[in-house]
């Protein structure tokens, strides 16, 4: 953090080589796609059925990241991939092999919806990991190549387990969404910390669903961005419709030492699913954020997202247009 320059509202070093496309012209909204969605087509690697609900961060000068891959017999598993410029996507064919040395927990049913977090120089994955029912699963790796898989971090069921990315009082800080078995029809956030990444406690109640499109579970999505107003959380919100349910993208900031403080969350959607991509496919109307770029001199955020359960894609927010949505778009 030692690149930390004053006046900025990001608490995080500078990355000028995001993915960046201004707001068109004529568009009001805080949140714009990118004019060349879906970003990573469903059939970019051979195996594919889909990819989506899938993280990325800045590795070595580019960008690295664990992609959801569904293959063609309908198993859901993590690959791995880089890319110069986190638009084009050089995704491994092969899924991704854990290793892990921990009896009993060297396990993979299968995976979904990952996270990558990277925390004092290593790079933390937690995905929904099937352990007897979904789970949270832990890995580490340092090249993206080699995946060590740690301890899960809760019992079955848990989803949307989602590391903060720096240590907070001292620990490792963690959110995540108790579930069921299947397309689990409630569900809320909570805060848990740990010393060692094997032992999670202190669990606290960050917040629920609401009113209209967060009206039945929220979930968090990419890892926070630590801001001078808070932790900045992009996160889904589900409304169930006499169609089924429909995932849109909400924003809140939390209390930097008490992350289970909610300062603010916006009442209306940020991104919620309009354009055709987002609509139709394997699972009809989802926008699924499970990751975040942010340039913290300019304020430029890049946010992947998975769409309609098929594709990802990406969208675009300055941070100070954000943060003032969320204070001025209250629930
Ligand atoms: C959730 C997860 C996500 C998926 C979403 C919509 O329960 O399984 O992977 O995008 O449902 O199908």
């Amino acid at each position: 953090m030692s690149k930390l320059q004053k006046n900025q509202t990001v608490l995080a070093p500078a990355l000028p080589n995001i993915p960046w496309e201004d707001r068109p012209a004529g568009c009001d909204d805080v949140v714009w796609r990118s004019a060349d969605n879906p970003v990573i087509p469903r059939d970019l690697i051979p195996c594919a059925n889909s990819i989506f609900n899938s993280a990325v961060v800045p590795f070595e000068g580019s960008f690295a990241g664990v992609f959801r891959v569904d293959d063609r017999r309908r198993r859901m598993r993590l690959h791995s991939g880089r890319s110069k410029d986190g638009i084009a996507w050089r995704i491994s064919e092969e899924p991704i092999t854990f290793r892990c040395d921990i009896l009993g927990a060297d396990v993979f049913e299968y995976g979904y919806d990952p996270r990558v977090c990277r925390i004092d120089e290593r790079y933390y994955v937690t995905w929904c990991n099937g352990y007897h029912g979904p789970t949270i699963g832990v890995a580490v790796t340092d090249d993206f190549e080699t995946f060590e898989q740690m301890e899960n971090a809760f019992l079955p069921h848990n989803r949307n387990g989602v590391m903060f990315p720096r240590k907070i009082g001292g620990k490792f800080a963690l959110l995540s969404r108790p579930s069921d078995t299947g397309h689990t029809a409630f569900g809320d956030i909570f805060y848990s910390e740990s010393p060692d990444l094997c032992h999670w406690g202190r669990h606290r109640f960050v917040m629920g669903p609401t009113v209209g499109w967060q009206a039945l579970k929220v979930g968090a999505g990419p890892t926070p961005i630590e801001t001078t107003a808070g932790w900045l959380m992009i996160y889904h919100g589900v409304l169930l419709s006499c169609n089924g349910y429909v995932y849109s993208a909400g924003a809140a900031l939390l209390d930097i030492e008490r992350p289970w403080k909610v300062i603010g969350r916006t009442g209306p959607y940020i991104l919620s699913p309009q354009e055709l991509y987002e609509c139709v496919g394997d699972v009809p109307n989802v926008v699924f954020p499970c990751a975040a770029l942010c340039d913290a001199p300019t304020g430029r955020i890049a946010i992947y997202y998975g769409a309609a359960d098929t594709v990802t894609c990406l969208a675009y927010t300055q941070v100070d247009d954000l943060i003032e949505f969320i204070r001025s778009n209250p629930i």
